[in-house]
């Protein structure tokens, strides 16, 4: 079934210059953009973006990280699109969780610096979606 979920490059990815194999490996994969920014990300978005978490001891740090330089923020389309992007990106922990191959276990060493976000499920993606690129119809 065709699907859009939102990804972000969080500001460790922008920094560290993971923009371009990021894009190649949702290519690769065979899903299509359907939009994308590079973003400046204000408190009350990142709020927003992670407010499931909001009661998480690390809330704070998440949303000092994610609003402290810009992010490229992009709509992935395809079939399953939530699944395999969350395929593509690892599991959260870059480490312990995230396999060799993937975005996180082949770039990342930290759950706090994890490089990428991709919806969770189709709930979170259309909120997500809203959320980061409210004037596209989908
Ligand atoms: P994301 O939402 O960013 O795609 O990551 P995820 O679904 O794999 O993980 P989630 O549980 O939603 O956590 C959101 C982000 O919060 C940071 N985090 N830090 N210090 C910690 O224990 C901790 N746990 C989570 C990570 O950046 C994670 O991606
Ligand atoms: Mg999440």
């Amino acid at each position: 079934m065709t699907e859009q979920t939102l990804v972000l490059i969080k500001p460790d990815g922008v920094q560290r210059g993971l923009v371009g194999d990021v894009i190649n490996r949702i290519e690769r994969k065979g899903l299509t953009l359907a939009a994308l920014e590079l973003r400046e990300v204000t408190v009350e978005l990142a709020s927003a973006h992670y407010a499931e978490h909001s009661e998480r001891p690390f809330f704070g740090d998440l949303l000092e990280f994610i609003t402290s330089a810009p992010v490229v923020a992009m709509v992935v389309e395809g079939d399953r699109a939530i699944a395999a992007f969350r395929q593509l990106a690892g599991g959260t922990d870059p480490v312990e969780k995230a396999a060799p191959g993937t975005i996180r276990g082949d770039f990342g060493l930290a759950t706090q610096f994890n490089i990428v976000h991709g919806s969770d499920s189709p709930e979170s993606a259309a909120r997500e979606i809203s959320l980061w690129f409210p004037s596209l119809n989908s």
